[in-house]
């Protein structure tokens, strides 16, 4: 019968930093649509999976070497969400559902919001993996807000992991909210069409570059302590 150490066993050994799992049942605040079981009905565990991004990038005073760096790490990560669905549907008999960070269906175009199928940032609070920060990322104490996230819907009961129950952020701390540019950290969220706007650009030649990442750089959260621990 398959086990949480079987899954997470798996995904160490396809290359995640951390995996954390979460039973269907703590979704219940999730958003009509947005839940797991909006997304294949037959999902009892949701499996979250990390993968850590480098911080030097996030110094480099050229923007490329965090957007190649970032897409490097999010390409990864899908890659193995996909092959752990395949791994476990070879040798444990049972249904995994891949869920990608993007692309995503919902877009509202007139406030540039779009919803993914999952959110991942939940997702890993609820399966263990860390907190949300002020600047509303996923944090823990390992790595900081430095974390790609990738997550896997199976048709299994599997026990959760507890749910981690600290602060990270110090209650005087700002620092995220106050170096957004554009000032677009509100209390829980951040408003999409001003992050979009400011965060996204292009070389001369036309490629998409993240041209901000603030809020992720100045946190001191985990910084220093990046080492992996087994699984
Ligand atoms: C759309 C998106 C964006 C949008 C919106 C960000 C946002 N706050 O959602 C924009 C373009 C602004 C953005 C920016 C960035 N993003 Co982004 N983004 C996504 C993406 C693809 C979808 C998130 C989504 O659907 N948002 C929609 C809104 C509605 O979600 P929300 O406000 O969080 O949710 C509200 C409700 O819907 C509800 N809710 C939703 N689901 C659930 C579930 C439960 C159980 C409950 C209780 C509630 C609930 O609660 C919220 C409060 O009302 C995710 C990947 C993914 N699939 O999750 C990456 C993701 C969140 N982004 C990521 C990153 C790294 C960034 C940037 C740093 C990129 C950069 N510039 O370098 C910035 C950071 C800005 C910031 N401070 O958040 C990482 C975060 C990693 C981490 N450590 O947390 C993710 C997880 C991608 C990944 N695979 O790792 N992003
Ligand atoms: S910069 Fe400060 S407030 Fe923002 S997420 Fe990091 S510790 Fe929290
Ligand atoms: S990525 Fe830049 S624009 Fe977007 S919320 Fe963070 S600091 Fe603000």
């Amino acid at each position: 019968m398959i086990t949480a150490q079987t899954v997470k066993h798996q995904a160490r050994q396809l290359g995640a930093d951390l995996c954390g799992i979460a039973p269907v049942d703590r979704f219940e605040r999730a958003p009509t649509g947005f839940h797991p079981r909006d997304i294949f009905p037959p999902a009892r565990s949701v499996v979250v999976i990390t993968k850590r991004v480098p911080e030097g990038p996030l110094h480099a005073r050229s923007p490329i070497p965090y957007t190649v760096a970032d897409h490097v790490v999010l390409a990864e990560v899908t890659r193995l969400t996909c092959e752990l669905c395949d791994a476990l549907e070879r040798r444990e008999h049972l249904c995994a559902v891949p869920v990608p960070s993007e692309p995503y269906e919902y877009w509202d175009a007139m406030n540039c919001e779009g919803v993914a199928l999952l959110s991942l940032k939940h997702a890993a609070v609820l399966a263990g993996l860390g907190v949300m920060g002020k600047n509303t990322l996923l944090t823990n104490r390992q790595f900081g807000n430095r974390l790609c996230l990738g997550a896997a819907l199976l048709d299994v009961d599997l026990p959760g992991d507890a749910i981690v129950d600290e602060r990270l952020c110090p209650e005087s701390c700002r620092l995220c909210i106050e170096t957004c540019p554009v000032h677009a950290i509100g209390a829980e969220t951040v408003s999409q069409k001003l992050c979009r706007g400011h965060s996204q650009g292009h070389t001369a030649k036309g490629d998409a570059i993240y041209v901000c990442h603030e809020c992720r750089t100045i946190c001191p959260n985990g910084k220093g302590t990046q080492m992996a621990v087994p699984a």
